[in-house]
């Protein structure tokens, strides 16, 4: 596990490794279903924006329920980033860039399949900001993303292009954080992308399900999310494991 110091890390837990037995490296982390944040621990709050909440241009139902919780989950962590999708009005992501292509369809572009939404989160609209009570002062960065106009970017590390960085990595590096804890919008694109690119940069991630809402494109997305999520490596827990 890239940059993680293990016999460190079973002497500060050395009691619930013990209790966790034989559930492994992973049952170590999480003994007894029980998470106690740490200063390695950062919670990723993803993208929790007025267009993706309800009366937003590309809402994500019940996207409005998970603002109370985030910022109750949010008093456990010493250190909380927040994400904000930050698109030109002339994004190649939105439907209405491309003559004859109406929103959730896909197109083909050069690093990939591209699906495209209704416009949303253009840069200095009120969209784009952050959705009405999300509450988090302690928040020490708010990243960016998606502002190259020909690239999209779901995941809060690694732009659509899969190479070129957001700058997310060498901070969380830089500041010593091992863990990565994932909440917000949406379950199936930002937050999923940005769970398994914590991953391939040699975090542990973990995606707080009940705090993120999906938008389950096609009506299998949200599934298929999970199956890959859990593939690469992410933990799939619920807020009541945080402590
Ligand atoms: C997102 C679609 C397009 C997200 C952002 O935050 O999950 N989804 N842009
Ligand atoms: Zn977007």
């Amino acid at each position: 596990m890239a940059g993680f110091d293990r016999r460190r890390f079973l002497k500060l837990t050395a009691g619930s490794a013990a209790a966790a037995g034989s559930l492994g490296w992973v049952g170590q982390a999480i003994a007894g279903g029980r998470i106690v944040p740490n200063e390695h621990d950062v919670l990723i709050v993803v993208d929790v924006q007025r267009c993706f909440i309800p009366g937003g241009s590309l809402a994500v139902e019940h996207g409005d329920e998970i603002v109370p919780l985030i910022n109750r989950i949010a008093t456990r962590f010493a250190n909380v980033v927040l994400t904000q999708d930050w698109h030109t009005p002339d994004h190649v992501s939105f439907a209405s860039q491309h003559p004859g292509k109406k929103p959730f369809e896909t197109i083909h572009l050069s690093y990939g399949t591209q699906v495209l939404w209704p416009d949303h989160c253009v840069q200095g609209t009120e969209g784009a900001k952050f959705a009405p009570g999300l509450d988090i002062p302690k928040a020490t960065l708010i990243i960016r993303k998606g502002y190259h106009p020909n690239v999209d970017s779901y995941s809060a590390f690694l732009e659509a292009d899969k190479k070129t960085p957001t700058g997310l990595t060498g901070y969380l590096r830089e500041r010593g954080m091992r863990r990565c804890f994932f909440a917000g919008l949406a379950t199936d694109f930002c937050v999923a992308w940005s769970a398994m690119d914590a991953r391939a940069a040699g975090f542990e991630s973990y995606v707080i399900e009940d705090a993120c809402r999906g938008i389950n494109l096609g009506g299998t997305g949200l599934a298929e999310a999970w199956k890959e999520m859990t593939a690469k490596g992410v933990q799939r827990i619920q807020s009541d494991a945080i402590v």
